[in-house]
């Protein structure tokens, strides 16, 4: 699979601070059959194997479907599973020590908290970037929402250089007011998570991000 993510607007993170690990694959089907663009396996506080084991029965499914499949925190667990690329954090080290793990044709995506983090991530090479949190958001707790006043900024000054994607409490109901900052590609994941019918949630996303469908219709 490529490195080209440009016609990519919404990155769906299957976290298991949501799902269950029996539900892992339906999960992952119901969020593609919606029409995510990436699919990230975010496991806080499992231990590697058990991402790893995850990964293998995540993986497959994102290959069939030609949706990139990205690993978060761990490289190595993406080059041994053959994932398609690692999201890493801003302490999660360089770019250099990612890309030796998961090889050069892999996807190496970073968080961003400020306009001056993610130029550095883009001076770096990375692939992408997440920019945010947008809001304070239970799914990454102890962290300020940066607010909406540097998405016009990052997105007119980077988004030429790389997809910015911006993220943190995005959700249907807030998103035309992001959209309206600036914002062109999103990360959604408890919005999304917590729908009674994911793919049907995923789509009326995909809807608003195209314009298709209007700031307060969304469910
Ligand atoms: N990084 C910055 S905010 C965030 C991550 C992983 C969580 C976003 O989750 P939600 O539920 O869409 O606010
Ligand atoms: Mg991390």
């Amino acid at each position: 699979m490529s490195r080209d993510l440009s016609d990519a607007v919404l990155y769906a993170i299957l976290d298991l601070g949501y799902v269950s690990g029996e539900a892992i694959e339906a999960t992952t089907r119901s969020l593609i059959a919606g029409g995510a663009d990436l699919l990230q396996l975010r496991a806080k506080d499992h231990p590697p194997a058990a991402i790893e084991a995850m990964a293998r029965r995540v993986g497959p499914i994102c290959r069939q479907a030609r949706v990139p499949f990205i690993i978060n925190d761990h490289p190595e667990i993406a080059a041994r599973v053959g994932a398609d690329g690692v999201h890493v954090g801003q302490d999660d080290g360089t770019l250099a020590v990612a890309r030796a793990i998961v090889g050069a044709d892999a996807i190496v995506g970073r968080s961003t908290h400020s306009p001056e983090q993610a130029a550095a991530a883009v001076a770096e090479g990375f692939d992408y970037i997440g920019f945010g949190p947008l809001f304070p958001t239970p799914t990454k707790l102890g962290r300020p929402g940066i607010g909406l006043e540097d998405v016009a900024l990052v997105q007119d000054d980077l988004a030429c250089r790389l997809p910015v994607f911006c993220i943190g409490g995005i959700k249907r109901g807030n998103l035309p007011e992001v959209l309206a900052a600036g914002a062109r590609r999103v990360v959604i994941v408890s919005d999304l998570l917590t729908a009674p019918n994911i793919a049907k949630a995923v789509g009326e996303t995909r809807e608003l991000l195209s314009g298709e469908r209007e700031a307060g219709s969304a469910e």
